[in-house]
């Protein structure tokens, strides 16, 4: 896979902080291909581990991270891109130094939507999907994971100089303006 020489967005931010929102933008202007790791989870809650996806998407809590990660592998592998988006991952050190292993890359700069906790909280109780964790009680933990791990990420990140942060407040246009340049100067 090494080989491919992959270009890897990691797009981090809280639960409703816009991610999936401003990963189609940047898809579909810059020619990424998009993978969220929930949505990636979510489709196999039907499969063989099926159960432990869907208790612990339920709760709010974290999917082991051999898991995600090899459903990521196996998407970046079956497509014929190599300018991938991945949204919404890595939630936990753990989870950062799984996809270092298993994949032998890392990302080449990581996107942090900044937003505060109250406007996450009414943004994902509007929101009309039917998620089985957009309910007040999975929010709370979802938030409190949140904010918990992610700072253990993002600091590695910004140590390593990758770190682009982006206030997540605004209109998906104005927050689309602050990213643009950072996809900008990949492309020169
Ligand atoms: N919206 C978007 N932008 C807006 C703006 N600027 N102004 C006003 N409204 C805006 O946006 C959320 C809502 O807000 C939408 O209705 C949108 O229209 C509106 P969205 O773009 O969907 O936000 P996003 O950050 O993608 O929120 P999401 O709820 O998807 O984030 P989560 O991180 O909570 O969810 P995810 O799908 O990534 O993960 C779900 C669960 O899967 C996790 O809780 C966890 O249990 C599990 N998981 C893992 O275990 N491991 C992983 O690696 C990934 C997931
Ligand atoms: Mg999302």
């Amino acid at each position: 896979f090494k080989e491919k020489n992959p270009l890897i967005i990691f797009v981090l931010g809280g639960p409703g902080s816009g991610k999936g929102t401003q990963c189609i933008k940047i898809a579909e202007t810059f020619g990424f291909t998009h993978l969220s790791a929930g949505e990636l989870l979510r489709k196999e809650i039907n499969s063989e581990n099926g159960h432990i996806i869907l208790d612990t998407i339920r709760e709010g809590h974290i999917v082991p991270s051999e898991l995600t990660v090899n459903l990521i592998k196996k998407a970046m592998e079956s497509s014929d891109n190599y300018k991938f988006l991945i949204d919404g991952f890595p939630r936990n050190e753990e989870n950062r130094i799984t996809f270092e292993r298993i994949l032998g890359v890392e990302p080449n700069a990581v996107l942090f939507f900044d937003c505060p906790e109250e406007e996450m909280v009414k943004r994902v109780l509007n929101r009309k999907e039917g998620r089985v964790d957009d309910n007040i009680n999975t929010v709370k933990t979802r938030l409190k994971e949140f904010s918990e791990l992610n700072p253990h990420v993002i600091d590695y990140y910004t140590k390593r100089g990758k770190l682009h942060k982006i206030n997540a407040v605004g209109t998906v246009d104005d927050i689309f303006d602050q990213v643009r340049p950072v996809f900008a100067a990949c492309e020169a």
